[in-house]
């Protein structure tokens, strides 16, 4: 089985790989954001789409990932790809500065999608905004410290061992291996 991981950001692809030993490929497709505010909503009409759009019976997962600023009530969150591009995060590590509190946190939700049913799995990360540190990692991950290194500053498997998405690529890695059990049937 190969997973579809359907997505333009080659850094969760990255991080996919070196967690699950199933194979891997990338597409590019580019399915309708829904407007919402729960990242799961959007994540899974994300799958649905992509699966009944694209050739092949393969299953499909989608993550869609927000970083929430204590400072601003939870903004960017799902705004995040937008801010990123719009704003950039320099600036927004400049507007937390100017605040009393630089708490923040990521959040991932990974759907996979195998046609008939979609299963989610979620994982997110405390931390702190700061002034950009570190050359590794992609995103926000410069201005987001963990104990005291930025995820820019950690390897992949670092980074894969405290972050949001390390979280739900646990779960999920998990879930694939008991599923796979369950096919197999009790030996
Ligand atoms: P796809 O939707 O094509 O998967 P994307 O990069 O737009 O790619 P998201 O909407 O999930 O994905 O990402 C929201 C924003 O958060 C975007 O600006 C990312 O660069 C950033 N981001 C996602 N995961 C991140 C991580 O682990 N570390 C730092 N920034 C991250």
């Amino acid at each position: 089985m190969t997973i579809r991981f359907v997505t333009s950001n080659e850094g969760k692809v990255a991080e996919a790989r070196e967690y699950l030993t199933e194979p891997v490929e990338q597409v590019n497709y580019d399915y309708a954001e829904i407007q919402s505010d729960d990242l799961a909503d959007i994540a899974e009409h994300g799958a649905r789409e992509a699966f009944e759009h694209l050739d092949g019976d393969e299953p499909i997962l989608v993550d869609d990932t927000g970083l929430f600023c204590e400072a601003f009530d939870g903004f960017p969150g799902p705004y995040s790809a937008y801010v990123e591009d719009t704003v950039g995060i320099e600036r927004v590590a400049k507007l937390v500065a100017a605040e009393p509190n630089d708490r923040a946190y990521f959040r991932t939700v990974m759907v996979y999608y195998d046609g008939e049913e979609a299963t989610s799995f979620e994982g997110s990360v405390p931390g702190r905004i700061v002034e950009p540190r570190g050359e590794g990692g992609f995103g926000y991950d410069p201005i987001f410290d963990h104990d005291g290194k930025t995820l820019a500053e950690m390897s992949t498997e670092e980074k894969n061992a405290i972050s949001h998405r390390g979280r739900a690529l646990a779960k999920f890695a998990d879930w694939l291996a008991g599923d796979a059990a369950e096919r197999k049937g009790p030996r």
